[in-house]
C-alpha cells in the first residue's frame, strides 16, 4: 500500500501520526509536492480525483 502525503501538510500529517503510534510501517509513503501543483496534475487526479492528500492507494490499485 501506499499513502500519498505531503511533508508540510497537516492533513496527511495527522495520518503519519497515528501510524507511527500504532507502529504501522507496511506502507510506503509518496511524497507530493504540493508547491509545484504536483496534486492537480492528471497523474495524480487519476488516483485521487478531489487533488487531495492524505491518499491511499491499495495494492490492488485502488
Ligand atoms: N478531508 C480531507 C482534506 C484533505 C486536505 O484538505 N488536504 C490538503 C492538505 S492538508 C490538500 O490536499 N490541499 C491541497 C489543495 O487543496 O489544493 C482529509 O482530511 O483527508
Amino acid at each position: 500500500m501506499k499513502l500519498y502525503t505531503a511533508q508540510r501538510a497537516p492533513n496527511p500529517r495527522r495520518v503519519t501520526m497515528f501510524m507511527a503510534e500504532k507502529n504501522i510501517t507496511q506502507i510506503s509513503l509518496v511524497e507530493v509536492d504540493l508547491n509545484a501543483l504536483e496534486h492537480k496534475g492528471e497523474v495524480y487526479r487519476a488516483k485521487s480525483p478531489l487533488a487531495k492528500v492524505p491518499a491511499l492507494e491499495l495494492d490492488d490499485g485502488r
